[in-house]
C-alpha cells in the first residue's frame, strides 16, 4: 500500500453524477449519526490510501478516519455474509510509528477482493461523500440492513493501537453492530477467533484459552510419540520482535512446557518493536537479531511484530549464520505429511504453493526430489491461501516465513476415520496426522502454531536444525528496494515474474540475467511500502548482489527513480 497525497482515482465516479434513489431499508442506516461521528474522525485533506497486500498500512497518525470507516465497512460485510467479521489493528513488521488495519472474512480468510475495493473507496471518500459511498456499497452488494452484525476486534502492542481500535468500535456501533473486543491478540489468533465463531465452535473455542488448549493438546499428543527425548530437541530460543508474540507465548508456554521449553528474547520489556529484530529483519538482513544470545548449533527462531511469520536460524561451529526460511519450513512440513500419507497408504491430491521469492533450490528440491507439484502465485498470503484450498492437502509458505497447511473437510474426516479403523503402524501414522491437522492454524499463517508444528516434526524425526537445513542448499540471493515517483508504472504478469510495463524493463532484466549463472531476477511494486522490490539469485553471493544492483539501476532509469541513484554494496 503506502500512501499518497493527491486526487483519488479508485472509486467509480458514475454514481456521483446520478441522483441517488434510496430505498426504505437504506434509510434504516442512521446516516445522520454516521456523518456526525465521522466528523470526529476527520480524514486528512487529500490523503489517499489503498487496501493493499495486508490491508491499510501507513503512519499511525494518519489512520484514525480509516479505522472508523473500517468499523462501518465491517458491519456491512457482516450483514451481507450473515457472519462474524474480524478487524485487526496492526502493521505487522513495520516500524513502531506505523499502524494498519485489515478485515477478516468469515472463514478466517483475508477480505474478498471486491470488498477490498469498497474499503479503498470508503477510506478515500471526502466527508460529504461518505453517505453516498455507504449507500453504493450496500446496494452493489445487496446488503440486507435489517440483518444483525457482529464484529470481533484485536490489536497488536503498538502504542497507537488501543486508540485506533476504539475508532473501529465507534464505526461499528454507529451502524448498530454488536462487537467483542479481544484487546491484545496476535493476528492469527484473531483469524482463529473468527473461524471458530462462524463454524459454531467446530474448529475450536473462540477464546485465547481455547486456542492455547487446542494447539497444546495436539502438540503434546504428537511429541509423546517421539522416541528421542533428549533436551537437545526440546528447548528453543525465540526472538519475539518486541511484539505481541512475547505476551501470548508467555501466556501459553505452561500449556505445552512438558514438550518444549522456550526462552524468550526481545520480549518488549526494553527494546523497540521490530527494531533490529524480528523475522523480517532476520530474513532481509540474513543475520541474527540484536539481543539474542546464540551458542553454536543452537536452534533459534524469530517471530514478526504480529506473530504471523516465523523463520529459524543457527550459528554453525565456525560462527557462520544459517537462515532456515519459509521455503525450508514448507519442505520440512511437506516431507513429513507425505511420509505419513505413504505410511497409511493414502495417495491424496497434495500441492505446495510458493511465490516468486521462493529460493530456486527449494522449488527444484520439492519438484525433483520430493516429486511434489509446486505452484507459484502472486505475493500476498491471500493468493497462496486460495491456491492451497484447491488441494486435499495444500502447504503454502512465503519465503519470509508466512504460511500454513490446509486440509479439505473430506480429508479431515477420512483421517479421523482411519485413525479409528487402521491398526498398528498405520493407525499410529493416522493418529499423528489427526493431531498435526489440529496443530495447524488453518485460518492463517501463525508463528506460534508453525513453531509447534516444526518442533514436533524435528522431535519425531530426531532431526537437528543442521540436518533440516542440509535438505538442500539455498541459491545465494539478494533483495533490494528502489524508490520511484509512482510505483504503479510497474505492472507484472506470470505471478509477478515478468514486468509488462514500463516498456523495455523486462528486456533489460533478461539481458542482465544472461550474464550470470543459475540466475533469476524480477521486480514488482510493493503492496505495503512505497518502493519497488528487486529480487535476484545466482550461483554466488557476489553474482546475486551484482545482478540485483544492475537490475535496480535499470528500474531507476526506466521506471522513474527518485533520489539518489542506487549504489553498489549493501
Ligand atoms: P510487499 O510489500 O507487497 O512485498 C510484504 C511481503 C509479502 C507479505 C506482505 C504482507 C516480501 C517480499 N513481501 O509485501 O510477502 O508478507 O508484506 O505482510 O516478503
Ligand atoms: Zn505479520
Amino acid at each position: 500500500m503506502g500512501d499518497d497525497w493527491g486526487q483519488p482515482d479508485f472509486c467509480p465516479k458514475s454514481s456521483q453524477e446520478q441522483t441517488i434513489h434510496v430505498g426504505q431499508d437504506l434509510l434504516d442506516m442512521d446516516l445522520g449519526a454516521v456523518t456526525k461521528h465521522s466528523a470526529s474522525h476527520a480524514k486528512p485533506n487529500g490523503l489517499i490510501l489503498q487496501y493493499g497486500t495486508a490491508g491499510f498500512r501507513t503512519k499511525a497518525e494518519h489512520l484514525d478516519h480509516v479505522m472508523f470507516r473500517m468499523g462501518l465497512l465491517a458491519v456491512l460485510r457482516s450483514k451481507q455474509t450473515k457472519s462474524t467479521i474480524g478487524v485487526m489493528v496492526t502493521a505487522s513488521h513495520n516500524p513502531e510509528e506505523d499502524n494498519g488495519v485489515k478485515l477478516v472474512d468469515p472463514l478466517g480468510e483475508m477480505l474478498a477482493p471486491s470488498w477490498e475495493e469498497h474499503a479503498t473507496c470508503l477510506a478515500n471518500a471526502e466527508e460529504q461523500d461518505m453517505q453516498r459511498v455507504l449507500i453504493d456499497i450496500s446496494k452493489k452488494e445487496a446488503v440486507n440492513l435489517q440483518q444483525d452484525a457482529f464484529i470481533v476486534i484485536g490489536r497488536d502492542t503498538r502504542s497507537s493501537s488501543e486508540k485506533l481500535s476504539q475508532s473501529v468500535i465507534d464505526g461499528v456501533t454507529v451502524l448498530g453492530g454488536q462487537f467483542h473486543d479481544y484487546g491484545l491478540l496476535t493476528t492469527p489468533q484473531l483469524h482463529y477467533m473468527v473461524y471458530c465463531r462462524n463454524t459454531s465452535g467446530r474448529y475450536g473455542k473462540a477464546t485465547t484459552e481455547g486456542y492455547y488448549q487446542k494447539l497444546s493438546k495436539a502438540f503434546l499428543e504428537l511429541t509423546k510419540q517421539a522416541s528421542c527425548s533428549g533436551d537437545e530437541y526440546r528447548s528453543l530460543k525465540v526472538d519475539c520482535a518486541n511484539g505481541i508474540g512475547a505476551l501470548k507465548l508467555r501466556e501459553m508456554e505452561h500449556y505445552f512446557s512438558q514438550g518444549l521449553s522456550v526462552q524468550l528474547f526481545n520480549d518488549g520489556t526494553k527494546g523497540k518493536l521490530n527494531h533490529l529484530c524480528g523475522a523480517d529483519f532476520v530474513k532481509s538482513h540474513q543475520k541474527p537479531p540484536q539481543g539474542m544470545e546464540m551458542k553454536s548449533n543452537e536452534r533459534c527462531c524469530s517471530f514478526d511484530g504480529d506473530a504471523d511469520r516465523i523463520v529459524y536460524y543457527y550459528h554453525d561451529a565456525h560462527g557462520r549464520f544459517h537462515l532456515v526460511d519459509g521455503d525450508k519450513i514448507a519442505t520440512l512440513i511437506s516431507s513429513f505429511l507425505k511420509e505419513l500419507l505413504l505410511e497409511i497408504g493414502e495417495s491424496l491430491n497434495f500441492g505446495v504453493v510458493q511465490t516468486a521469492y521462493a529460493n530456486g533450490s527449494s522449488t527444484r528440491y520439492l519438484e525433483e526430489v520430493m516429486k511434489v507439484p509446486v505452484y507459484c502465485t502472486k505475493t500476498g498470503v491471500k493468493h497462496l491461501h486460495h491456491k492451497a484450498q484447491e488441494f486435499d492437502i495444500g502447504v503454502y509458505f512465503e519465503a519470509n516465513g508466512h504460511g500454513t497447511a490446509l486440509f479439505s473437510t473430506t480429508v479431515e474426516m477420512k483421517i479421523k476415520q482411519l485413525a479409528e479403523e487402521l491398526e498398528d503402524k498405520k493407525r499410529k501414522a493416522a493418529k499423528m496426522l489427526e493431531s498435526i491437522i489440529d496443530l495447524f492454524n488453518q485460518a492463517a499463517g501463525d508463528a506460534i502454531s508453525d513453531m509447534l508444528v516444526i518442533e514436533a516434526i524435528l522431535a519425531l524425526k530426531g532431526l537437528t536444525v543442521q540436518q533440516w537445513d542440509a535438505l538442500y542448499t539455498d541459491l545465494p540471493n539478494r533483495q533490494l528496494k528502489v524508490k520511484v515517483a509512482d510505483r504503479r508504472v510497474i505492472s507484472t504478469t506470470d505471478a509477478e515474474r515478468q514486468a509488462v510495463t514500463p516498456p523495455g524493463l523486462q528486456e533489460a532484466i533478461n539481458d542482465l540475467v544472461k550474464k550470470y549463472k543459475l540466475s533469476r531476477a524480477f521486480v514488482r511494486p510493493s503492496g505495503t511500502e512505497d518502493v519497488v522490490r528487486i529480487y535476484a539469485e545466482a550461483d554466488s553471493q557476489e553474482s546475486a548482489d551484482s545482478l540485483a544492483h544492475e537490475v535496480s539501476l535499470a528500474v531507476f532509469q526506466l521506471a522513474g527513480g527518485i533520489g539518489e541513484r542506487p549504489q553498489p554494496g549493501f
